[in-house]
């Protein structure tokens, strides 16, 4: 059988979504670490790999996939026997993309590592500084989610089986917790990710039970 390889670090949440999405479909796979602390991402190793220097990357059997919105959607394609991330129905395939991008494009990419690095670089903005701007931008995206989730009577983001949205919401909560963003203030979403973390296949993508946490 074909090797299916995950390059990933364990608090990653772009990671986090990839492995969630995999444990949802009952795929398994081997994990590879790429320590972002170290400037793996950044090695000739890695970039030959990915050029974009980037984790995660999916590897199913020599298709290579980046991106993990990419990766849940090939996922779901290629596999459809399984659990599916996204709905049937255009509207809500729609829905379950929409709040996956809020949180993939529009939240996530102002928290990473290489964001943070350029401001202290570039605009002398100290740990403090960065730490403020990571959360104020995780409170402008959870302010739009939390009435957003609230309209939905289900037990997870918009029904009562985990999409594509969950995917992503679940590992930004993480963040926001590891960031120390109040969440106090958006008690649906916490409830969502409370849903979430409940199942079994979603608790084993966590970070703390990945081989490489620290
Ligand atoms: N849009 C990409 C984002 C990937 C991404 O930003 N990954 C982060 C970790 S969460 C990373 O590898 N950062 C490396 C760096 O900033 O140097 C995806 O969804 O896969």
């Amino acid at each position: 059988m074909a090797e299916r390889v995950l390059y990933g670090y364990y608090r990653s949440s772009a990671a986090y979504r990839a492995r969630i999405a995999l444990n949802l479909k009952g795929l398994a796979y081997q994990y590879r670490a790429v320590n972002l602390l170290k400037g793996e991402q950044s090695s000739p190793a890695y970039l030959a790999v990915n050029p974009h220097g980037l984790v995660p990357l999916l590897d199913d059997g020599g298709v290579r996939i980046a991106q993990s919105l990419a990766i849940c959607e090939y996922l779901d394609e290629a596999y459809p026997d399984s659990p599916r991330l996204l709905p049937a129905a255009p509207a809500a395939r729609a829905q379950a993309r929409a709040v996956a991008l809020a949180i993939a494009a529009d939240i996530h990419p102002l928290q990473n590592p290489r964001v943070g690095k350029y401001l202290q670089a570039e605009f002398g903005v100290g740990e403090e500084g960065k730490t403020a701007w990571i959360r104020h931008w995780i409170r402008v995206g959870f302010d739009a989610l939390e009435p957003q989730l609230a309209a939905v009577p289900a037990r997870y983001a918009l029904g009562d089986q985990p999409t594509l949205a969950d995917v992503c919401l679940l590992p930004q909560v993480f963040s926001a917790r590891r960031f120390g963003v109040d969440l106090a203030a958006y008690p649906h979403i916490v409830r969502v990710a409370e849903a979430l973390e409940r199942l079994p296949e979603v608790a084993a993508a966590h970070p703390s039970l990945q081989p490489d946490a620290v």
